[in-house]
């Protein structure tokens, strides 16, 4: 049994984040997501996300391959929720690449490339330009 976790925000989820869940559900037998909190996102990035936490949690955890959410609520305690979960494998995409090879010694890190030409930044200014 290979179990793959990842993080992410996944605000406003778009093809990018769903092709990165499947991507990475392939890589092993249950795929465990860790949504970061609006409170890590404001942390993080200046700004909180559009929908909020237990919104984000609920439509990741709607989704088929994807076995159990939970809440990321910092960025330092990735060891923690790898054992928690028992992880064999942590996906993350190609914009951190390198960021978690520090946790090579308890699971096996994976890097997969980005979707090109979306993300959630590029959506929100697409609304705001050309929907309103
Ligand atoms: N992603 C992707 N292609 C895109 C956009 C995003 O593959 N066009 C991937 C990101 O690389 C990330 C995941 O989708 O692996 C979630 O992206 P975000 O919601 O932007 O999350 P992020 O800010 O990367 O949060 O603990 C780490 C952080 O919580 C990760």
């Amino acid at each position: 049994m290979t179990r793959v976790i990842t993080f992410g925000t996944f605000d406003l989820l778009h093809v990018g984040h769903v092709n990165l869940l499947f991507r990475a559900s392939q890589l092993g037998d249950c795929l465990t997501v860790g949504v970061s909190s609006s409170k890590l996102n404001l942390e993080k990035k200046s700004r909180l996300p559009v929908f909020s936490t237990s919104d984000r949690l609920k439509i990741i955890s709607s989704i088929s391959f994807v076995s159990e959410v939970f809440e990321e609520e910092s960025l330092d305690k990735k060891r923690e929720y790898i054992q928690k979960y028992r992880a064999d494998v942590l996906v993350m995409g190609s914009d951190w690449q390198g960021k978690f090879d520090y946790l090579s010694d308890v699971v096996r890190v994976e890097y997969l490339p980005r979707t090109e030409g979306i993300s959630t930044s590029n959506l929100l200014s697409e609304i705001v330009k050309n929907h309103i």
